[in-house]
């Protein structure tokens, strides 16, 4: 078991769109177990192949409140089942530090594969209804400060990268 590194926004590998997962086999399942090792080291609720530069469609969630309950998700996709939005306080381990108030769908399908490659879906509400679909935009290139203004972004940006300059 790994510990495997975060990519931090602004890094260009951030924006690549994750390829599906064909091959169900020994090698997904040992990556995946890195992903959740991974995403309990860093106290996060949800981690993308993304953010660990693998682009396949690959996420884990664990929502629950001990940290007990970790959800694996391959070639995840939602439908949206009305027209309600939610908004909530997004943070993201890709962006360590800020966070921002998203406006996303509120009642949604789920449908992945496990890491068998069984298909199964799920109606979550709360914050995994919310997780999932910021699992999704990363498989998708796609950050929580892309819905922001681009003056807050930018001023994320600008201090990240200063803070990338310290440590290096
Ligand atoms: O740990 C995380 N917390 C979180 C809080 C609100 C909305 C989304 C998230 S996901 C984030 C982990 C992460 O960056 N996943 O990609
Ligand atoms: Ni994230």
């Amino acid at each position: 078991m790994a510990i495997l590194q975060i990519l931090e926004f602004p890094d260009p590998r951030l924006r690549t769109k994750a390829a599906p997962v064909v091959e169900f086999n020994d090698t997904l399942q040992a990556f995946v177990e890195d992903m959740k090792t991974t995403m309990y080291d860093a106290n996060g609720i949800g981690l993308a192949a993304t953010q660990v530069n693998v682009h396949q469609r690959i996420v884990v969630i664990d929502v629950s409140e001990n940290n007990d309950n970790a959800q694996v998700f391959i070639n995840p996709s939602i439908d949206v089942l009305d027209e309600l939005m939610h908004e909530y306080d997004e943070g993201c381990l890709s962006i360590p530090g800020f966070y921002e108030t998203v406006k996303r769908p509120e009642h949604i399908r789920i449908t992945a594969q496990d890491v068998h490659g069984e298909t199964f879906t799920l109606e979550p509400d709360g914050v995994l209804a919310v997780c999932i679909q910021h699992e999704i935009d990363h498989l998708d290139g796609k950050l929580f400060v892309d819905y922001i203004s681009s003056m807050k972004r930018n001023r994320i940006r600008k201090k990240l990268e200063k803070q990338h300059r310290q440590k290096a």
